[in-house]
């Protein structure tokens, strides 16, 4: 997707603190991080948001989450004190990039309801 900011990331167009990558997904550090480890999950497939997923996209969905959350949670040493993932989807659900991505935030104590 031309004007996609994480689609230029995927593709090395502009540069990223990646910290994963597979054929699939890459890993990057949120440029504001809201906790001492922030990371942004995000397929290189360009999908909307997770409104826009489909059947297709249940294999990336539980490679994403079966798979390579758990080994970055590990990586970033957060698995055992625990961390939290959110997907901002839809503009009252905070999404401000239309590209799907998952947050992997810890390293702090959360606070419920978020805001
Ligand atoms: O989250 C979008 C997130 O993307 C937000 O936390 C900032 C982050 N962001 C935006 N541009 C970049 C770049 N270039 N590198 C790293 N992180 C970035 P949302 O859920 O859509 O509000």
């Amino acid at each position: 997707m031309p004007d996609c900011i994480f689609c230029k990331i995927v593709s090395k167009e502009i540069p990223s603190n990646m910290v994963y990558e597979d054929d699939v997904v890459v890993a990057f550090k949120d440029l504001e991080p809201q906790a001492p480890v922030h990371v942004l999950i995000v397929p290189k497939k360009h999908i909307r948001s997770l409104n826009d997923t489909t059947a297709a996209d249940k294999d990336l969905l539980s490679h994403i989450t079966i798979d390579v959350i758990p080994k970055l949670a590990q990586q970033c040493d957060i698995a055992d004190s625990g961390y939290r993932i959110v997907i901002n989807t839809g503009v009252e659900g905070g999404q401000t990039v239309d590209h799907l991505h998952f947050h992997l935030i810890g390293g702090r104590s959360m606070q419920w309801p978020p805001g």
